[in-house]
């Protein structure tokens, strides 16, 4: 059966037991603790994070499990079930961003801005499992740097609050591996909690958990993930990124979250080109589609917001134009076998769908979309059902 393939790209066997058993296996020895983050999907609020506005997104049930204990002073050596291999950096590799690259990056880039951010933290070994896909736009990569992060933390005793690891892993992303992304991946994977989705300002990262039972609506979040390849650290998020902050300073604005709705007309007639014009409206809208949504979810209206979720979509693909043709056939054929709204997650160009439909539509829906894709040629999709999960936390 497809159903599950997105959880199913993982090997078998529950994932923090494989992160012991992998502990075991490398290192000869018992782990002093395991930690657990989430990956993510976004509900909405898509490329507001960089200019200082609103998202809204929950954590999934997918998880990266790092099992670890403290090892040699100024030594780190990471294992991962996905690579079959043990990376070991030093505190001078740590200290140079581009030492350490490919996935071990994020793992050095954690190290690293712990020690920048002026904590001594003793050396360790780590055994990563996860069953977050990579490259889907589900943010693998944050749930590694949290994962890490909060066993180095715990392992060296380091005072670091939960409110402040977002910042701190967002580094790692940014100085380190070389990614300029926002804040909110770290955010969601940090700080979020079951039940709920997580309403950030991402300008002083204020945060409000925001009621989205789907069970007592009779609804489900469907995830297809489009299996077309996603690269946020390549040059069209920068682009983007850069569209944002050139528009910002045309209009006089510390950033665009600063450009209210009603606005947009006379920020519009200021803008020298179409393409620009669009990039900024689509962030000036989507930051209102948030503050609706939430305003939605708060008063139990969960299926009303599935219009804003496909207006986000339509304004991703023709304004922002980050959607690829396999998530824009992906959101049309949810759309048309009946999901209340759907709409890509995350940096885009390739990446996840999620689609809001009826607790008993997520089967006809996912079955719809594999139709779709089969019809164009495309790669057979993956699919998950998801709940809104906690955040980052210590297993044992
Ligand atoms: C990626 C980035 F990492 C986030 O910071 C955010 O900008 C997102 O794309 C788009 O909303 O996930």
């Amino acid at each position: 059966a497809p159903a599950a393939r997105v959880a199913a790209s993982a090997p078998p066997g529950d994932v923090a037991d494989r992160a012991t058993v992998g502990f075991r296996s490398r290192y000869a020895g018992e782990p002093t603790g395991r930690w657990a983050a989430p990956g993510r999907a976004n509900l909405i609020g898509e490329h507001t994070d960089y200019n200082d506005g609103f998202v809204l997104p929950f954590a999934l049930p997918l998880r990266t499990v790092v099992a670890a204990a403290p090892g040699p002073d100024d030594q780190w050596t990471v294992w991962s079930e996905l690579s079959g291999e043990a990376v070991t950096f030093t505190a001078a590799d740590a200290s140079e961003p581009g030492r350490v690259g490919g996935w071990a990056a994020y793992v050095a880039g954690v190290v690293w801005a712990l020690r920048a951010a002026g904590h001594r933290l003793p050396g360790a070994r780590l055994a990563v499992a996860s069953d977050v896909p990579l490259g889907s736009g589900l943010s693998s990569s944050a749930a590694l740097e949290a994962a890490v992060l909060a066993a180095l933390v715990d392992l060296g005793g380091l005072d670091l609050p939960a409110e402040q690891q977002p910042r701190l892993a967002q580094r790692a992303e940014n100085d380190y591996v070389g990614a300029p992304t926002g804040i909110m991946d770290q955010s969601a994977v940090i700080r979020c909690r079951a039940g709920h989705a997580l309403f950030l300002d991402c300008r002083d990262e204020s945060v409000e958990h925001i009621p989205f039972d789907l069970d007592a609506a009779g609804l489900a979040v469907l995830v297809v993930d489009s299996r077309a390849p996603h690269r946020h650290a390549d040059g069209e998020y920068a682009s983007r990124r850069a569209s944002c902050e050139q528009a910002a300073a045309l209009l006089g604005v510390a950033a665009l979250r600063d450009v209210p709705a009603d606005g947009l007309t006379e920020a519009w007639e200021r803008l020298p080109d179409d393409e620009i014009r669009r990039r900024v409206r689509h962030v000036v809208a989507e930051n209102q589609r948030v503050l609706d949504t939430v305003a939605l979810l708060r008063a139990g209206r969960v299926r009303e917001v599935g219009p804003l979720l496909t207006a986000s979509h339509a304004s991703m693909r023709d304004d922002f134009e980050i959607t690829v043709p396999e998530i824009d056939t992906a959101v049309e054929a949810a759309l048309a076998a009946g999901a209340w709204g759907a709409r890509m997650t995350g940096g885009g160009f390739g990446g996840c769908v999620l689609a809001l439909v009826d607790a008993d539509g997520a089967d006809p829906v996912a079955a719809a979309v594999t139709a779709a894709y089969a019809r164009r040629g495309f790669t057979a999709p993956g699919h998950v059902t998801v709940r809104p999960s906690g955040g980052v936390t210590r297993l044992d």
